[in-house]
Order: C-alpha cells, then sequence, then structure tokens
C-alpha cells in the first residue's frame, strides 16, 4: 500500500521462461495448477524469489518436484531456499480462487455464467502466484477442463493444439501461445458462446482465421466488428507493414468489463458495447466506436504485444502510439480530406474537454508518469490521447513517411522486448537524423516528463507591408512541477488575405520561450490562422477580433482553423454572459455567420453538425476561474434557445434537407446527415418551447416511432427530453418498452435521463428512483457509468446544487461501489477533480463531501489516492 516510483525501477531477480497453466473451471472454486521454468537473472545479485499474489488460497509449492519452504511477505509468497547457481528450476504452485465472488472483475471471473479473464494491469496475480510485472516474458501452454455443457466453448491465447472429452461430462481444450508475453496478456474464455468467423488471406498471402465471440442471441449484431476487424488487419499491412503474426484471431464480447476492451495476445476480450451493432439497436457514434476499439485492440497486437512497456510508468509507450494508430485508422478509412478533419475535430474535441482538465487539476501528471499509488488511477486521457498528441507530433516533426521510416526502425529494434518510452522517441529520431525532431530529441521529451497545458500567446504586428506573429509559450505548474522548461512546439500557420485567399503558410517548430514568424511584402493586414489542425496540444491565447474569427470561418483552408473559429465566437459569448449579467442577446453577425454555415451549398453535413453545436459546458468552465455549473450552463441554453429561435426557418430547411438518408448505412456522408437531421430537430423542439408550437414536438415523437434505425430514433427521443416537452415521458416508457431485453439500448435510456438539463432540481430526484428500477444494477459497469456516472460526471448543470445533494449522493455511490469494483469507483470519485474551481457554497460543499469519502478507514488503494490527491 506504498506509493510507486518510477526511479525505483529494478530489473527483474528471476526470469520465468515457460508456463504451463492448468486450469479446473468452477465459478465457485477454480483449481489452478502452474508450472514454471524459472532461473536467477545472472545481472541481478542473488535474493529471495518474491511472487506477487492477490486473494488467492495456496495449497502446495514445488521446487524441481518437492515440497519446499516457504513464506508470506504480505500478498506475496516467498521462496528462499532455491537451487543454487544459474541453471532453470521447475516451480509448481496449486492454488485456487473463486471467480463467482470476483465483483472487481480484474484476474478470473464469472458474467451470465461464463469465465472471463481481465490481467491488464495486476489481474494475473489473482489467477496464480507470478512475476506480475511486463517485463517478464514468458511462453504459455494453457490447459482449460470444464463441464461440457456448461463451457462448450474453451478458449485462451494462441492455437488450439488438443481437445477431447474427460470423465463426469467434462472437457478439456489444450493452446499453446507461439509468441512470449508478458502476464498481462494473458486470457482465458469460457461459456457458451457462439462466432462469426471468416477465412481470410493476407497481403502477404498467409491465411488467417478471424472468429468473434458472443452471446447466441446476439450473433446478427457482429457483423460490423468483424468488417472492423477485417479493415485493420489490411490497414496495419499497408499502412504500416506490419502483418498479422496469429493463424488465428478472436475476439469476445462480454456484458460486464471494467472498461472497452483488452488487446490480449491473439484473445482481445471486449465489452459488449464495442461489439455488437445492428442498425435498430446502435447509433452512428457506436458504430464508429465499435470500428475505432476494434482497431485499437487490433494494433496493439503489435505496438504493445510484439513490443511491451518495460514497467507501468511507460504505459503511454503502448497506449499514446496506439490511439495515434486508431486515429490515423479511423481518418484513413472515412476518406476524404473533409471527412478526414471531421475526425481530427472530434479527438481534439474529445482531448480538450477531458484532457485539459486533468492537466489543469489534482490529478495531473506527466505523459509518463512519475509515481503511482494504485497503477489503474492511470488509465487516463493524459497517458492516452495526450500521448497520441506526442506521437502525433512526432510524425509532424519528421513527415508522415519519415514517420513510417522511424516506426519501422522501432519494430525492428525492439521485437520481443519489453522497452521504454526513451526507446520509442530515440528510434523515430535516429531513422531521421537531421529532422527537427532528431535535433532537439531532449527537449522534445519534455512532452514526456513535465505536466500540464502549455500556453502559447500570440501577438500580431503589421507595419509597412510585414506582419509579425510574435509567440511566447509557457506553462502552469502542477502538482509536483512548480517550474518548467520550454516545449517544442510544431505550430502550423498560415495567413488568410483580405480577400480571403491563403497569402503565406508554413511550419513555425518552437523550441525558445519566444519566437517572432515575420512575412514581408504584404499589401494589407492579413488574418493569421494559427494552430492549424491542432498542430500541438497546447492552449492558443489569442486575442482574436470578432472580425478576424468570421474571416476564418468564411474562408480558412484549413477546417479544423474553421471550426475552431466558430468555437472562439461561441465561447466568447457565453464568457460575457456568464460575467456578465447572464443574459446576453446574439449578434446579428454571429447569427448570420452561423446560418450561413448551416446552409452552406459545399460543406459536409457532418462538418456543419460540429461548427453548429456550442462548446462544452466543461469546456467553457475551464476558462474560468471560478465556476458556477448552474450558471454556465442556464448561459448555454439560453444561447441554444437563440440560435433555435433566430434561425427557426433554417433548422427547418436543414431538417427536411438531410432527414431522408435511403436505406441504413453507418457511412460518414450518411450519418453526418443523420447527424446534422438530429441538431436541427432537437433546435426545432427547443425553439417551440418558447414559441409553444406544437407541430416539432409532434413531428419529433412521430419520428422516434416510425424511426428506421437508432440514430433516428434516438436522436427524436432526446430532442423530445433536451427541449423538456411532455411527449418525452411517453416516448421514454415506449422506448424501454421495446428495447427491453437490450441491455446496451437500456444503458442509453438511462443514460438520457440521467444527462437531461435541470429544470428546478428534477434531475437528481430522478436518478435516485432510477436506482430503484429493475433493470438497475451497479455491479454491471455499464449500467452504473449510464445511470450514475451519466448524471454526476457529465451533467454538471444537474449535479453542482446549492444544497449540495449531488455531493452526497456522489460519496454514497463512491463508497458503494468501492466495496464491488474499486477501479469503477475510483472513475466516479474523479467527478469532483476541479472543486477548487466552483464558487460557494458548492465549494465546501464538495471539499466536505470528498473529506467524508477520504474519511472511511478501508478504503480501496484506487479511492484513496483519487480523493487525498483531490484534497492535497
Ligand atoms: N490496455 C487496455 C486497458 C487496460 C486497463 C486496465 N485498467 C485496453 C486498451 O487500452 O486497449
Ligand atoms: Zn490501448
Amino acid at each position: 500500500n506504498a506509493v510507486i516510483y518510477r526511479a525505483d525501477y529494478q530489473p527483474p531477480a528471476y526470469w520465468i521462461d515457460t508456463v504451463d497453466l492448468c486450469f479446473d473451471l468452477d465459478p465457485a472454486k477454480t483449481r489452478v495448477l502452474n508450472k514454471m521454468k524459472v532461473r536467477r537473472n545472472p545481472q541481478v545479485a542473488p535474493q529471495p524469489l518474491k511472487l506477487d499474489g492477490d486473494e488467492l488460497n495456496l495449497a502446495r509449492v514445488l521446487v524441481n518436484g518437492q515440497g519446499t519452504s516457504f513464506k508470506m511477505e504480505g500478498d506475496r509468497l516467498v521462496l528462499e531456499n532455491l537451487p543454487e547457481g544459474d541453471a532453470p528450476f521447475d516451480l509448481e504452485i496449486f492454488t485456487t480462487c473463486a471467480p463467482a465472488k470476483n465483483s472487481k472483475l480484474m484476474g478470473l471471473y464469472t458474467s451470465n455464467d461464463s469465465f472471463f479473464t481481465q490481467c491488464e494491469a495486476e489481474g494475473f496475480r489473482r489467477i496464480t502466484y507470478f512475476l506480475d510485472r511486463p517485463d517478464v516474458m514468458a511462453s504459455y501452454t494453457v490447459t482449460l477442463r470444464a463441464d461440457k455443457q456448461k463451457y462448450p466453448v474453451l478458449l485462451s491465447n494462441g492455437n488450439l493444439v488438443d481437445q477431447g472429452d474427460l470423465d463426469d461430462g467434462r472437457h478439456f481444450a489444450k493452446w499453446v501461445d507461439p509468441h512470449r508475453k508478458p502476464s498481462y496478456l494473458f486470457a482465458l474464455v469460457a461459456g457458451q458462446l457462439v462466432c462469426r468467423e471468416q477465412k481470410i488471406t493476407s497481403r502477404s498471402g498467409n491465411d488467417h482465421l478471424l472468429q468473434v465471440y458472443v452471446r447466441a442471441g446476439d450473433l446478427d449484431k457482429t457483423e460490423h466488428a468483424m468488417n472492423s476487424l477485417i479493415a485493420s488487419v489490411a490497414w496495419d499491412e499497408a499502412r504500416f507493414g506490419l502483418p498479422l503474426d496469429l493463424e488465428r484471431f478472436m475476439i469476445v464480447a462480454t456484458s460486464d468489463f471494467n472498461m472497452g476492451a483488452m488487446e490480449n495476445k491473439g484473445l482481445n476480450i471486449f465489452n459488449t458495447k464495442y461489439v455488437l451493432a445492428s442498425q435498430a439497436t446502435a447509433t452512428d457514434t457506436d458504430f464508429m466506436n465499435i470500428e475505432s476499439v476494434v482497431g485499437h485492440e487490433y494494433f496493439h497486437n503489435w505496438s504493445g504485444n510484439r513490443v511491451t512497456c518495460r514497467d507501468w510508468f511507460q504505459l503511454s509507450l503502448k497506449e499514446g502510439l496506439t490511439v495515434f494508430r486508431d486515429q490515423e485508422f479511423s481518418q484513413d478509412l472515412a476518406g476524404e480530406a473533409s471527412a478526414r478533419a471531421v475526425k481530427r475535430i472530434e479527438d481534439v474535441r474529445v482531448l480538450r474537454t477531458a484532457q485539459f482538465p486533468e492537466d489543469a487539476g489534482p490529478m495531473a501528471h506527466p505523459v509518463r508518469p512519475e509515481q503511482y499509488l494504485e497503477i489503474n488511477n492511470f488509465y487516463t486521457v493524459t497517458v492516452y490521447e495526450k500521448g497520441a498528441e506526442v506521437v502525433r507530433m512526432q510524425q509532424t516533426l519528421v513527415g508522415r513517411e519519415g514517420f513510417e521510416k522511424g516506426l519501422a526502425q522501432y519494430f525492428q529494434r525492439h521485437d520481443g522486448q519489453a522497452v521504454t518510452c526513451d526507446d520509442f522517441a530515440q528510434a523515430i529520431a535516429d531513422a531521421n537524423p537531421g529532422s527537427h525532431l532528431a535535433n532537439n530529441l531532449e527537449q522534445f521529451k519534455r512532452w514526456y516528463s513535465q505536466a500540464g497545458t502549455p500556453r502559447v500567446k500570440a501577438t500580431t504586428r503589421f507595419e509597412n507591408g510585414t506582419y509579425e506573429i510574435t509567440l511566447s509559450q509557457s506553462c502552469p505548474p502542477t502538482p509536483g512541477q512548480a517550474a518548467k522548461e520550454p516545449f517544442v512546439i510544431p505550430v502550423a500557420w498560415g495567413l488568410v488575405g483580405a480577400d480571403g485567399r491563403e497569402v503565406a503558410g508554413g511550419m513555425q517548430v518552437m523550441t525558445q520561450a519566444t519566437e517572432t514568424i515575420r512575412v514581408d511584402g504584404l499589401a494589407s493586414e492579413p488574418v493569421p490562422s494559427l494552430l492549424r489542425g491542432f498542430s500541438a496540444p497546447v492552449v492558443l491565447e489569442w486575442d482574436a477580433t470578432d472580425a478576424q474569427l468570421l474571416a476564418l470561418l468564411e474562408h480558412d483552408t484549413d477546417p479544423f482553423n474553421r471550426w475552431e473559429a466558430a468555437q472562439r465566437l461561441g465561447v466568447r459569448r457565453m464568457l460575457d454572459a456568464i460575467r456578465g449579467s447572464g443574459a446576453i442577446t446574439l449578434d446579428d453577425a454571429y447569427l448570420q455567420a452561423m446560418r450561413s454555415i448551416l446552409r452552406h451549398p459545399k460543406l459536409d453535413a457532418a462538418f456543419k453538425e460540429l461548427v453548429l453545436t456550442l462548446p462544452a459546458e466543461t469546456y467553457v468552465s475551464e476558462q474560468l476561474d471560478e465556476v458556477d455549473p448552474q450558471r454556465v450552463h442556464a448561459v448555454r441554453e439560453s444561447l441554444r434557445e437563440q440560435l433555435a429561435s433566430a434561425l427557426a426557418g433554417d433548422w427547418a430547411w436543414a431538417y427536411e434537407e438531410h432527414k431522408e438518408n435511403g436505406a441504413y448505412r453507418p457511412d460518414h456522408v450518411s450519418a453526418g446527415r443523420r447527424a446534422l437531421a438530429g441538431l436541427a430537430l432537437t433546435h426545432l423542439c427547443i425553439a417551440a418551447r418558447s414559441s409553444g408550437d406544437t407541430v416539432w414536438p409532434g413531428k419529433a415523437y412521430q419520428r422516434f416511432k416510425d424511426a428506421s434505425n437508432m440514430t433516428d430514433r434516438f436522436n427524436a427521443l432526446s430532442a423530445l427530453v433536451v427541449s423538456g416537452h411532455e411527449l418525452s415521458r411517453p416516448a421514454l416508457d415506449r422506448f424501454h418498452g421495446m428495447f427491453r431485453g437490450e441491455a446496451l439500448v437500456l444503458d442509453k435510456w438511462f443514460a438520457l435521463q440521467a444527462g437531461a438539463p435541470d429544470r428546478g432540481g428534477n434531475v437528481l430526484p430522478v436518478v435516485r428512483s432510477l436506482m430503484q428500477h429493475p433493470d438497475f444494477n451497479l455491479r454491471n459497469p455499464n449500467r452504473a457509468r449510464s445511470l450514475i456516472f451519466s448524471y454526476c460526471s457529465a451533467n454538471p448543470g444537474a449535479f453542482h446544487r446549492a444544497d449540495a445533494a449531488g455531493y452526497v449522493f456522489w460519496g454514497d455511490r463512491v463508497l458503494e461501489l468501492d466495496g464491488v469494483n474499486p477501479q469503477v469507483a475510483a472513475r466516479l470519485a474523479r467527478a469532483m477533480d476541479r472543486w477548487r474551481k466552483l464558487a460557494e457554497p458548492m465549494r465546501s460543499a464538495a471539499r466536505e463531501a470528498i473529506a467524508r469519502v477520504a474519511a472511511k478507514p478501508d478504503l480501496s488503494n484506487d479511492v484513496r489516492e483519487v480523493v487525498t490527491r483531490a484534497l492535497a
């Protein structure tokens, strides 16, 4: 229960070369026989072997077939009397565990009468005693034995080499993984599952079997996941020359899972949310998410599995790189430049609404953290999404081709190894001598070691035909890091002329605190377009005039900055209202600009939808020193109402124009049309609320009933709920009735109600009563997230109540969940990260609620780390 520091890394004192596991699967008591070949690491001074364990029952330990003395040090099994010398010895350990009682969903657990495992980061020690650390890599042979009727399917990593029947209605399967791997990539699955399968031949001419396993009724929802997997295999080989290295690649879906999915070698285990999709049950967003998560886990087969992390501080080595790869995959599949830009904007929106606040809060940490109490708390947007931006900047600094060379160098150098973030950056730089990256490598690596979001302040000057942009960087202090050194910041820029045409452009690779871009020979003052494509994960502080932003919105050739101009116009208006009287009347220039985007003859519907969506409340709140979430919410609602009413005719046009999309296909073009039609319908229902009109809510209800697909149906339902129309009640009831047996759809039903706009404090009572609903189950992470997280983490206007009732509810749920599943509880605990920014009386009430949780005696490490950092 002590803090672990990166600086304390020591290589393992022993190596484990082979592991032969035999499981007798039983939900109440599973028996695990673990036979290992172990040898001393000659590089390390002789010392006892200390094996990790957690909630195991130990029955027997044999060394070279003989009983041996051992002792326990906390959860560790310590063996002192081992054979002398460096020769390998046999170590045999027999333990039992209780999968049905495993509510933490780490290690071996049951879900719907099937067995699943989750070992990353430290779950393997809940299955057997082991050196449960990623730099110990072994060859695995796994035998599974279980009742044949109850568990007809028995899966593990690698290839099936033997199977057959045993006595008493039991059967067995034996699997051999041809690749050495760290224990966190071990997996097994057993149960009544069915699979969709597909044989493919790769570019290089090898045959592979792809399988997607689900429960019997779900097979018709696996086509999209399979197509995404086929596309992933093809993409990695085409773009990076990385082929599938297995004869068989399996995906298995389970409805009880702590996160999205897991890249176990050859046997990925997924949350059903990222596998199952049909047009009737899944939205376009679900389809896109499945594509990207299937891609992400598949890409880990190289970036993570073939080359893995030396220790968990290096987590971004595999996660940042793999997020970057899945983002590129989705962009490449999207195709056209405009669709790529939409994906880029969506990714940046996640970074800025989730990672920037993390970087500014009590849990701020570098992409490569220095310390942790519980590693599960560091699977964060910083390690993942900011990590991906750090990889993206490396690509920017060496060019796309240079990056492909760099990645090839990385895999060639480190295949089969457990390495560090330094090794990664070094390989990319070495493959690109003379590049900005190679020339500034040590400084660039500050992106891995310094936490916090850098600010780049831009000031401009125009004199005698010369335009100067002065850029100054700084980075605010974060916990444990008071002062920061300058970063390497690639700033993509352009100048837009008075006539709307591009007059200059380039890439300024900042290495100094302050640098100036100078362009001569200009006839008139241009408008600067800075940080194009969001070329670095920084806050650009630029005091643009409305006229400049309107010019960029109209003319910029960079779609990202076009969108960004609209965001800035929106944020400015929201901030003015929040800081002022709370009321603001939208000006004609802004409304006219929004109208011309909405009506634009050439722009994609998906892009229009992004431009016309106001900045999120959390993003706006980050721009304030003191936050009253209810006020932020009220202001955003008021702006949205004005946008709805002032553009009513245009929204009606947009709805009618985009609502029909022919037969349902989840492609980007038709999904973009559905998204814009949905946004239009929401605005039409909002406008109807103030005008008293009943036509549009009626149309929305009709649409809700008649829709041919979940996207249109859910958008219509949400339009009624968001606008608070009375038809939302019958619609919600009907929706529940239609999708009674569809767990993932019921999650949407819970989430929509918990995330609804607050009207006089009505959301919390709804959430409380939904906790009593027969379909609610706190032990199922998806369901807990859909109700409790949707309220506490995603509905600030309803959660932050002056009477503190939201915080009391939060504290109760954190404590309740901590007894069931600490990982999920700790995520919920983070809903309070930004409490110090709250206005009174919320701030004091929040501190009190956090202190109440922190005072509980036997908190998990997970929750304890989050709440103590929050109070520090
Ligand atoms: N590597 C896993 C995450 C494991 C989380 C453990 N708490 C999924 C992924 O990033 O692909
Ligand atoms: Zn990952």
